[in-house]
């Protein structure tokens, strides 16, 4: 039986050497999770790790891409299993509806498929090199492998900077609109919806606070463009906790 003191939910969370949450799609569940206040507790788990240890739980396994992926949760009244930020969203929306999180918008889509589709693969070509060094030997032997193997090439050839540099030049007009869009309600209040926060926020900070936990200077690359760190200070109050 529950006691007081035992948690909610157990979020499984992706291991790294500073022992705080790093990956952006956790982070888009814990700001979930710390928003709503909701009691949790953290297993980290290293890469090499989550299938063997989320298969073990008895999750079904994704239909496409990593077999097994984090985040996943356990709700513990209920011992039920969930993986995929998308499906924990909705399930916490739907079972701790206050405070609210609207989790999908027009303008929240846009903001989302835009920055997916702009700003994403430069900014995982910018990250995947240097996350490696955050990593316990384990996990970067399979990051390594797993890695070069999607990408064709060895990580390291991604830190050209003549290159990498090109590629954010590229993306430049689309980073600064997009944050033009990030600040269409500003008048009512820092987050993309005016006053109060939705998941398009929770996704933006997500980024992010990854991003600079992995680098500051490529954190950077998209904070200087004005949008953007209104709505990471604004979403500061729900990354405190990080682990
Ligand atoms: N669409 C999934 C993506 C989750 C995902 O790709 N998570 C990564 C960590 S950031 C993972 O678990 N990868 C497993 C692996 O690389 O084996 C979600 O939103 O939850």
């Amino acid at each position: 039986m529950a006691t007081q003191t035992t948690p909610e939910i157990v979020l499984f969370d992706l291991a790294c050497t500073n022992n705080i949450c790093f990956s952006p799609v956790v982070w888009c569940t814990r700001l979930m999770l710390n928003y709503k206040n909701i009691s949790y507790r953290t297993i980290f788990v290293e890469f090499p790790d989550i299938e063997p240890t989320l298969r073990e739980l008895g999750l079904a396994p994704n239909e496409t891409g990593h077999k097994y992926t984090v985040p996943a949760i356990q709700h513990v009244p209920t011992n039920t299993y969930m993986m995929g930020s998308s499906p924990i969203a909705e399930f916490l929306e739907s079972t701790y509806p206050d405070p609210a999180v609207p989790l999908a918008s027009e303008l929240g889509r846009e903001i989302e498929t835009r920055a997916r589709t702009a700003i994403g693969p430069v900014i995982t070509k910018s990250l995947m090199p240097r996350e490696i060094r955050i990593l316990s030997p384990r996990a970067q032997e399979y990051f390594r492998r797993t890695r070069e193997a999607a990408i064709g090439r060895p990580l390291e050839d991604l830190l050209d900077s003549g290159q990498e540099q090109q590629r954010w030049d590229a993306a430049t007009d689309e980073v600064r609109a997009l944050g033009e869009l990030l600040q269409k309600h500003k008048v009512e209040g820092p987050f993309v919806l005016g006053a109060r926060p939705s998941y398009t926020d929770f996704f933006i900070a997500a980024s992010l606070q990854c991003a600079r936990t992995v680098d500051e200077g490529v954190f950077e690359r998209v904070a200087k463009f004005p949008g953007y760190r209104d709505i990471y200070d604004a979403c500061q109050p729900y990354m405190e906790r990080k682990d």
